[in-house]
């Protein structure tokens, strides 16, 4: 089943859809064909950096995630399914009043490739998508838009670049992976119903910032290290740089992902908008958490465009041991 007709097929899960969410899904497909047909031979057209030569379009050759920035505002605007769009590349939101999107009901705010330093080592990298019903009641969108819990999320998911071209999405009712056959071009379901393990043995974490974790992540960390047969641990750790790909192993296969406040980055790194609440929408549907640590993620109040968050995210046993660690040596300083 192509990811079109699984569109159409669940659209009867909304009486009230007229087709638009259906419509605005299909749009975010199409750029992630294109996005992938470019990431897929990076090395080969030198898209990897600002060459500063102009290719045979006599257009400038731009950095990839550049690249993929304009092919999903492109293909966004062309749908004319959404008023407005944010995007990790953007420091203010893309406001879009055309004639095709007047009647537009939905803003997306997406990263358009997380983990692009990976690009250039043949890493796998990802798009993230969230999508929210505008609030605003006329014109083009607003940041009031995009000033909604992740609770209020119609629908979110990522592409993932890597071994495979995989999208993966909910509507709220359950996670759906879809494997792009480039034979036809066509997205094609191959994970119905994801569902994530209650447990796993990976734990995600880039351990160079050991020394500035909060004291109950260094304690989890050094749990995960222990040896106890009965809990399989020691755990493995398993961190690529690119969040997508971890979180996407993790689904799969069950683990956790954290990305704690550090010295660098006091309020966390990744971003609530267009990481951390998409990525939390598809892991709570397929049966997992994801938190600041001491809250659920998609019940954060978001006061800004690119509001960082610390994340703790993959299977509920493991999350729920993380905040156990954090709670226990909450008023702990090294
Ligand atoms: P660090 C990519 O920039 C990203 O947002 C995530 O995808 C990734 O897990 C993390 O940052 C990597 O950050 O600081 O460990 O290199």
């Amino acid at each position: 089943m192509t990811l079109g007709q699984f569109i159409i097929e669940k659209q009867a899960d909304f009486p009230y859809a007229k087709g638009e969410l259906s419509r605005l899904l299909r749009d975010i497909g199409i750029a992630a064909k294109i996005v992938n047909r470019e990431v897929s031979k990076a090395g080969l057209v030198e898209i990897l950096g600002e060459t500063g030569e102009t290719n045979i379009q006599g257009e400038r050759v731009k950095k990839l995630d550049v690249y993929a920035n304009e092919q999903f505002i492109a293909a966004l605007k062309a749908g004319g399914e959404v008023c407005a769009i944010a995007s990790e590349e953007n420091e203010e939101i893309i406001p879009i009043d055309t004639e095709i999107s007047k009647n537009a009901k939905y803003v997306v705010a997406m990263d358009p490739l997380d983990g692009s330093s990976n690009i250039d080592v043949n890493v796998s990298v990802g798009t993230i998508f969230s999508i929210y019903r505008r609030l605003t009641l006329k014109g083009p969108g607003t940041i009031e838009d995009f000033m909604q819990r992740g609770t209020e999320q119609v629908a979110s998911g990522y592409i993932i670049y890597g071994s495979s071209c995989m999208l993966v999405y909910t509507t709220g009712k359950g996670v759906n992976g879809f494997t792009l056959d480039p034979s036809i071009g066509e997205f094609c379901l191959s994970h119905p119903n994801m569902q994530t393990p209650q447990k796993g043995v990976y734990y995600s974490v880039n351990e160079g910032n050991y020394l500035h974790f909060p004291e109950g992540i260094k304690k989890y960390i050094k749990y995960c290290q222990e040896e106890d047969s009965a809990t399989s641990r020691p755990y493995s750790s398993r961190y690529i740089g690119s969040g997508v790909a971890d979180i996407h192993r993790n689904l799969i296969n069950g683990g956790v992902y954290i990305y704690p406040v550090t010295t660098k980055s006091p309020k966390g790194k990744l971003r609530l908008l267009y990481e951390c609440n998409p990525l939390a929408f598809v892991i709570e549907q397929a049966g997992g958490k994801a938190t600041t640590g001491d809250k659920r993620i998609m019940e954060v109040q978001i006061n800004e465009l690119h509001q960082r968050t610390p994340l703790v995210i993959g299977s509920s046993e493991m999350v729920d041991k993380v905040v156990e660690f954090m709670a226990k040596y909450k008023e702990q300083k090294v």
